[in-house]
């Protein structure tokens, strides 16, 4: 078989594993050829750290994806995430619509914020142009914080303002809402059904089921798990595992990598631990 192709769309921070010094070397362990886009180069991810620097990308990118037109590159998955700029919401609709083919897997990380507030370079025009964005794909992977964004809704409100947070049913409801009437898989992150655990709650657009996969929660906050999510997910799909599966991988990888950084005593911000456990990933 030859090795699929996968478009990366996301920034490239220095410091602080997230993003592309994520997304490169998760893909191409579990044999993906990736190209990517960096939507910014930033001397470290933005939380938690202050006086990073942040050079937009904004006019890098369509010229780039012309040249890869000119080439006739064909992609078998355009996967997306943290974004430069509000202009940059349009670009990558227009990348999808020129690259997307009839099998292409199309993954919008719609990467916003946690906990209840934006990241520090999000406006809310950005937030609302994501959602937009988020309209064209097939799978979506939002944390709650997103997923209130997403849905116009308040996240102090969400899952009847924290009450049901444990609430399976509730949980499904939400990533039944966020497949726009089913169009679209959801897996839905940061979802526990009970106190201890973390996980993701799949709406499967295939099947049209929604199901939970569950791991025990190990510590809170831990940088650039939702790239690592988002990353093992597409990798997985990439294979042919149903978005079950792939997620159940994802949750287990995270769970493995967060317990390893938490015995190291690193400091959070640094990012999880990941790199010497990749080898969990190699397809066998
Ligand atoms: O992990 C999401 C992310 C990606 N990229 C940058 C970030 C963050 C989250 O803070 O700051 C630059």
């Amino acid at each position: 078989m030859p090795t699929p192709r996968a478009a990366v769309i996301h920034d490239l921070s220095g410091f602080g594993r997230c993003s592309l010094t994520e997304v490169i070397p998760i893909l191409s362990v579990m044999g993906v050829q990736c190209c990517p886009l960096p939507t910014a180069f930033l001397s470290t991810h933005t939380g938690g750290f202050e006086g990073f620097t942040f050079l937009d990308m904004t006019e890098e990118l369509p010229r780039a994806a012309a040249h890869w037109k000119s080439l006739d590159l064909k992609f078998q998955a355009i996967y997306s995430g943290f974004l430069g700029s509000e202009r940059q919401i349009d670009i990558v609709a227009g990348f999808i619509r020129t690259f997307r083919e009839k099998d292409t897997l199309v993954m919008v990380d719609p990467v916003m914020g946690d906990n209840g507030q934006a990241y520090q370079t999000y406006t809310p025009a950005m937030c609302a142009g994501m959602a937009r964005l988020a309209a064209l794909a097939d799978v979506i992977t939002p944390n709650l914080t997103e997923a209130a964004f997403l849905l116009g809704r308040d996240y102090g409100q969400l899952l009847d303002g924290g009450r049901a947070v444990h609430d399976e049913a509730a949980l499904r409801t939400l990533a039944q809402e966020l497949s726009l009437g089913g169009k679209r898989s959801v897996a839905l992150t940061g979802a526990a059904l009970a106190p201890g655990q973390t996980g993701a709650m799949c709406f499967d657009a295939r099947t049209g089921r929604a199901e939970a996969v569950q791991t025990e929660f190990v510590a809170h906050p831990l940088h650039g798990t939702g790239d690592i999510f988002a990353s093992v997910l597409t990798g997985g799909l990439m294979r042919g595992d149903s978005l079950l599966d792939a997620a159940a991988r994802a949750v287990d990888f995270i769970h493995a990598c967060a317990l390893r950084t938490v015995a190291q005593g690193l400091s959070l911000r640094e990012g999880v631990d990941f790199e010497p456990l990749l080898g969990q990933l190699v397809p066998r």
